[in-house]
C-alpha cells in the first residue's frame, strides 16, 4: 500500500474507535503530535510536584503531611507512566527531558504560579486536579492505546487528589474568619489560571482540529472548560466559597454557566516563559536533573554489568 492508502486505512480504524498501538503504522504527523502532547503532559506532572512540594515540611498535621506526600509522589508516578508511554513512539526519555529543561518544550501554565499559603494546597487539589480530571477523562479515550491506558490509571489517582483538596478546603472555609479569608484568597488567585489550563479558545487553538480528527482529543478546549465550570460552580456553593467572576451566570436555555473574559494576555505571557514562577521552576528542575546525574549513571552502569555477567553483552 502507498502512504495515501495506509492513511485511509488508519483513519478508518480511528473512525471505528479502534486503538492504535506502538507497532501499528501511523502517519508521521500523528506520531509527532502525540510526542508533543504526551511529553508536555509528562513534564507538567513532574514540574507540578514543585508548588505542592513547597508545603510538605509545613503541613498543618501529620495526617495532612502523609496525604500531601502521597499526592506529590503520585504526580511523579504519573510523569513516569507518561514518559514510558511517550517512549513507545521511538523517542528517548533523556531527549524529552532535556527539551523542556533547556527551554524547547512546554509544560502546563498552571505550575508557574506560587503557593503562598496552605490554602493553596487545598485549592490545587480541588481546582487543578479537578480540571486535570475533566481533561484526562477525555484523554483516557484517546486513540493511542498507551496514552489512553496511562490516563485511565492517572484519573483514578487524581480523583483521590481532588477529594482530599475539596475536603480540606471545605474545612477551612467553615473554620475561623482568618481561615475563611485564606480559603477565599486562594480561590481568587487560582480560579482564572485554572480555566487557562484547558488551552486557548477554540478559534485560537492550532492543534485541536487535527487532534480531534485523529481522536487524540475527543473534545475541544472550550467544551472541556465549560464542563469544568458547570460542575465547579455547584461545588463552590456547597462549601461557601465564591468564584471570583462577577459575570458568572446560569443560562436556562443552554443549561450552562456563562463565565467572564479570561485574561488571555496573561496566559500567553506565562507559556512564553514570563509567568510569576517560570524561572524558579526551571531552575529547580535543572538543579535536580544535574545533581541526579550520578544516580542515572550508576543505574546504567549497574544494568550494563548485570547484562555482562549474564553473558548478554560484551
Ligand atoms: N499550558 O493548539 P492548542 C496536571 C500550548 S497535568 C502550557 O490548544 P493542544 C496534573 C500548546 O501546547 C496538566 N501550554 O494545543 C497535576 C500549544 O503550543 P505548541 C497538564 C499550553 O495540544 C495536578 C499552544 O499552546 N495536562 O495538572 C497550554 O491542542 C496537580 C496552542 O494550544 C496536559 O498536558 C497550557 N495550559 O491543547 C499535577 C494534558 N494550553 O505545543 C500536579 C494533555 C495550550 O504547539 C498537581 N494535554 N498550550 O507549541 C492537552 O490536553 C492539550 O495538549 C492542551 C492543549 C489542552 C494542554
Amino acid at each position: 500500500m502507498d502512504t495515501k492508502e495506509k492513511s485511509d486505512v488508519f483513519q478508518k480504524r480511528i473512525d471505528n474507535g479502534e486503538k492504535i498501538e506502538p507497532k501499528d503504522w501511523m502517519p508521521e504527523r500523528y506520531r509527532k503530535q502525540l510526542i508533543r502532547m504526551m511529553s508536555q503532559h509528562a513534564h507538567s506532572e513532574i514540574v507540578g510536584m514543585l508548588p505542592e512540594g513547597n508545603w510538605i515540611t509545613r503541613a498543618p498535621s501529620l495526617k495532612r503531611k502523609m496525604v500531601l506526600l502521597a499526592k506529590v509522589q503520585d504526580e511523579a508516578g504519573h510523569g513516569l507512566y507518561l514518559y514510558s508511554a511517550t517512549e513507545t513512539l521511538g523517542v528517548k526519555r533523556k531527549d524529552l527531558v532535556e527539551d523542556y529543561l533547556y527551554g524547547k518544550a512546554k509544560y502546563s501554565s498552571i505550575f508557574n504560579y506560587p503557593t503562598l499559603t496552605y490554602a493553596d494546597i487545598c485549592v490545587i487539589g480541588w481546582l487543578v486536579d479537578g480540571a486535570a480530571i475533566v481533561n484526562q477523562t477525555m484523554l483516557a479515550k484517546s486513540s493511542y492505546g498507551p496514552y489512553a491506558r496511562a490516563n485511565l490509571r492517572i484519573c483514578k489517582e487524581e480523583s483521590f487528589h481532588k477529594k482530599q483538596g475539596y475536603e480540606m478546603l471545605a474545612k477551612m472555609a467553615g473554620g475561623t474568619p482568618e481561615q475563611q479569608k485564606m480559603a477565599q484568597d486562594a480561590v481568587n488567585r487560582w480560579w482564572w489560571p485554572t480555566l487557562m489550563m484547558f488551552g486557548p479558545p477554540d478559534e485560537e487553538s492550532p492543534n485541536s482540529a487535527e487532534l480531534i480528527t485523529w481522536a487524540v482529543k475527543t473534545k475541544t478546549n472550550d467544551e472541556l472548560r465549560q464542563s469544568f465550570v458547570d460542575r465547579t460552580v455547584m461545588e463552590a456553593r456547597k462549601i461557601g466559597v465564591t468564584l471570583p467572576d462577577p459575570d458568572l451566570k446560569y443560562n436556562e436555555e443552554t443549561g450552562h454557566w456563562e463565565y467572564g473574559e479570561i485574561p488571555w494576555d496573561e496566559f500567553w505571557r506565562v507559556i512564553k516563559g514570563d509567568g510569576p514562577m517560570n524561572r524558579e521552576r526551571l531552575k529547580a528542575r535543572r538543579k535536580a536533573y544535574e545533581e541526579g546525574a550520578w544516580v542515572r549513571e550508576a543505574a546504567m552502569e549497574y544494568a550494563r554489568k548485570k547484562k555482562y555477567r549474564e553473558g548478554k553483552a560484551s
